[in-house]
């Protein structure tokens, strides 16, 4: 068995999410946009696929970096080829990025799960049928009943757990280029407001502003302790492993990461032997795919440390139900305007539908478990 073709197609779709200065998507008028769906054929006929963004599989790339050493090998060597993939990064010049490899390592496994006729959680191992989701909100912004004030974040929570099954929830707060942010005494306002409307038992997590000063992100995470949170993410720029391991013990606060941190497996083992977080962060997009989200995974279970998967979608459910050293699903980014429930324009159904005891169930399906309208991505090509 070999592979035969790599393609992407690149369809346009609305939207109602804008982007601010900063990158962060806050709701917004509808407008039109791009997404691609990666393809990887094998010579029976069977595909893999993925969606991802249009600038990850362009032309360009894939002619350069992915189908030279892809093409005519077996489809089922993920572990081979992922890095046969990934020693092109090393002098691509930053052109073959994380985002490249972790969509081409996707649709292998999509493929490989659809040649098993298998479900890939239950390939990968299959720890768990079901997984408790946690809401996770958009960032604060300045939308009138939005996540413009602590009441706003504290009336979304309640509908989030009491209406909607939420078993835990994590705030993004306000970053720039909000008015008034950052300011860490705000962020402690909303997790405040929000701790009070869903009482003591509900794990509650923050996400704030990502480069706050030591002594600003120590203040937070105190103050969080008090409020019994159960971990706070990225509160500063995650290329300082020392101050990581400077505020990890200097709080009882759980301290998780890295996040966005480039280095894939190698700089998350360097996190745990260097004590810079209680526990560690990964997410199928961030470290360049499954095959290395699974070592990330592994190595933190060797430290007795939970391993918290960063983002939505086939991917990453595959990965949380399949290890045992996990809490939750990231479900999200949630805002009280969006319908998060309701699929894309190019999905049948969304990839992580969630029951109202808040649980979210992987696919018995083969391969990633996506459910994507092919007729709708085909009729709306670019
Ligand atoms: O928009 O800064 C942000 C969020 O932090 C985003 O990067 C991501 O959804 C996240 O961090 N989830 O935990
Ligand atoms: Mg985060």
């Amino acid at each position: 068995m070999k592979i035969e073709t790599v393609t992407a197609k690149v369809f346009r779709h609305r939207t109602g999410i804008v982007r601010d200065s900063d990158g962060h998507g806050h709701p917004g008028a509808e407008s039109q946009t791009t997404s691609a769906l990666l393809t990887i054929t094998a010579n029976t006929g069977a595909s893999g696929h993925i969606l991802t963004r249009a600038p990850d599989v362009s032309d360009a790339v894939l002619g350069r970096f992915v189908r030279p050493n892809l093409t005519g090998e077996d489809p089922l060597c993920t572990e081979r080829l992922w890095y046969k993939v990934y020693k092109w990064q090393r002098l691509s010049g930053g052109l073959l990025t994380d985002r490249t490899l972790a969509a081409i390592d996707l649709a292998l496994w999509d493929l490989k799960g659809k040649l098993a006729g298998q479900p890939v959680w239950k390939l990968i191992g299959g720890y768990r049928n079901k997984i408790p989701a946690y809401a996770s909100t958009m960032c604060g912004d300045d939308l009138p009943g939005g996540l413009a004030t602590p009441e706003d974040y504290a009336a979304f929570a309640e509908w989030c757990v009491k209406t909607r099954g939420y078993r835990a929830m994590k705030l993004h707060g306000w970053m720039p280029p909000m008015p008034g942010a950052p300011d860490p005494r705000k962020d402690y306002a909303a997790c405040a407001a929000v701790r009070e409307a869903v009482g003591p038992d509900i794990p509650l997590m923050l996400d704030p502003h990502h480069f706050y000063s030591r002594t600003d992100a120590l203040w937070l995470a105190n103050k969080l302790a008090a409020l019994d949170f159960r971990w706070m993410e990225e509160p500063m720029e995650e290329a300082s492993i020392s101050a990581y391991k400077w505020l990890t013990r200097s709080t009882t606060l759980n301290i998780l990461g890295p996040e966005t941190m480039t280095g894939k497996h190698w700089t998350r083992a360097e996190w745990v032997r260097h004590g810079a977080c209680d526990l560690i962060r990964a997410g199928v997009w961030d470290v360049g795919g499954l095959t290395p989200a699974l070592k990330v995974a592994n190595m933190a279970e060797s430290f007795h440390m939970a391993c918290e998967i960063h983002g939505t979608g086939a991917g990453n459910l595959s990965l949380a139900c399949a290890i045992p050293n996990t809490s939750f699903y990231e479900r999200g980014l949630l805002h009280p305007f969006l319908d998060y429930d309701a699929p894309a324009p190019y999905q049948n159904r969304i990839d992580d539908e969630m029951d109202a005891e808040g649980f979210v169930h992987p696919r018995a399906g083969s391969g990633l478990g996506q459910d994507i309208d092919m007729d709708y991505v085909e009729a709306n090509l670019v």
